[in-house]
């Protein structure tokens, strides 16, 4: 308890130093807004098909945005929750299973109640059934004051396992319409989910070479989702709500599409196993500001763990109280990103755990000519990148956090 105590105490002090740069609280009590789309990937952003933009809402908010063009979904076998849990607590998933159905009532320091402390509303709309992921204990735990699931959502436009994202967006923000500001809303979209079976009427991407396999239709959904965006962003405009408010956009894990040929026929080239690794770890992330003065593309990596803190940065809440593993994408510094497979990487180099799991037959490669380099250059980053996953571990399993608050209540009554 004591080893885990002090690197979150470590942590505290390296965050609390960026605190001192002119972008903490430059955006105090606007409202923040967080879309989490369903198996969004970060190599179909600015990218065309047959002359045709797979996302041209997205392309057009990135130039506006703070755009991290190496982000990483640190997701493992929780999916979609374990997106929304690191998202939320800046601690990473386990190694089995989902935090959300496995620890759901244990203590995190999540974003809806971190906010709700400094006078937001926090809300949350997922238009499935509540009980899925255990969402409904879970959000109740987070402290979010509702969670707005299928049952509050007309059923009237129908994609997939849901309504449409148009129609959810659309729901959504009436419902926002009538929050008191400040709030933060997180929206989750389904339409994109696999097996991408898009409705004929809802597909408008000439998909050539790719249609009738299951990697067109994945650009299908893409395409409708990035749709979908588009007019959500035009309504929160109408509505009002676009110069006084942050809005995040993030992809939430990959597409579960792991045949190579896809990938090499799309980019028209032979990919390595470093390009293949990166492909499949990585996910937009757009962080759109009321003002343009941090817009741009910020190429170090970066990974979910680092949302929530980047956000409490902007937004000017000290995280002095809090334990969290990630730190705020505002400063350059390098930062080490490690996903739940083993994998990792810095700004130097990207680490693929081999199958055995031993770290001497995974393969080391240097990001500067992306060639594989020898694995000593990977060692460091290897032991902190377990380091981090086994703290994390220890946290969500043994419920740490909410030994270290008994244990500074104890001290302060003594
Ligand atoms: C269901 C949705 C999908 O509510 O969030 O979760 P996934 O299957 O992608 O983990």
């Amino acid at each position: 308890i004591d080893q885990v105590q002090a690197w979150f105490d470590d942590k505290r002090k390296e965050r609390i130093a960026l605190d001192k740069d002119d972008t903490f609280g430059r955006f105090k009590d606007i409202n923040v807004i967080i879309v989490q789309v369903e198996a969004l990937m970060n190599f179909v952003i600015g990218k065309e098909l047959n002359g045709q933009p797979i996302t041209p809402n997205l392309n057009a908010l990135m130039d506006k945005s703070m755009y991290f063009s190496n982000f990483y979904h640190q997701t493992a076998l929780g999916r979609t929750s374990d997106a929304d849990f690191v998202t939320q607590t800046s601690l990473l998933p386990l190694p089995a299973g989902s935090v959300f159905t496995r620890f759901p009532s244990h203590t995190y320091d999540s974003m809806p109640s971190i906010l709700k402390k400094n006078g937001y509303a926090a809300n949350v709309y997922h238009s499935y059934d509540s009980s899925f992921w255990n969402r409904q204990v879970v959000y109740t735990e987070m402290e979010y004051d509702r969670f707005y699931s299928k049952k509050d959502f007309e059923q009237d436009e129908k994609i997939g396992w849901s309504i449409s994202d148009a129609s959810f967006f659309r729901q959504s923000l009436d419902y926002m319409k009538e929050t008191p500001q400040p709030f933060y809303s997180f929206l989750i979209t389904l339409s994109s989910h696999h097996p991408y079976s898009l409705p004929q009427e809802y597909r408008e991407l000439d998909a050539g070479a790719f249609s009738g396999n299951i990697f067109g239709d994945y650009l299908q959904s893409v395409h409708y989702a990035d749709k979908a965006l588009g007019q959500m962003m035009d309504q929160l405009k109408a509505q009002g709500l676009w110069d006084n408010s942050i809005l995040v956009i993030y992809g939430d894990h990959d597409n579960s599409i792991t045949d190579r040929a896809f990938y090499e026929q799309f980019y028209g080239r032979p990919l390595s196993d470093l390009d293949m690794e990166q492909i499949m770890h990585q996910v937009p992330m757009l962080i759109h500001l009321p003002d343009d003065g941090l817009a741009g593309t910020y190429e170090e990596p970066a990974g979910m763990m680092h949302t929530a803190p980047t956000l409490y940065h902007l937004l000017g809440i000290s995280t002095e109280p809090y334990d969290l593993m990630g730190s705020s994408l505002t400063s350059k510094k390098n930062r080490l990103v490690p996903l739940r497979s083993g994998a990792f990487s810095d700004d130097q180099v990207f680490f693929i755990p081999s199958e055995t799991g031993s770290f001497e037959s995974g393969a080391c490669y240097s990001l500067k000519d992306r060639q594989p380099t020898d694995t000593l250059a990977c060692a460091a980053g290897h032991e902190k990148s377990r380091q981090m996953l086994n703290i994390s571990d220890q946290v969500v399993t043994y419920d740490l956090l909410a030994a270290f608050r008994e244990s500074a209540l104890q001290d302060s009554q003594e």
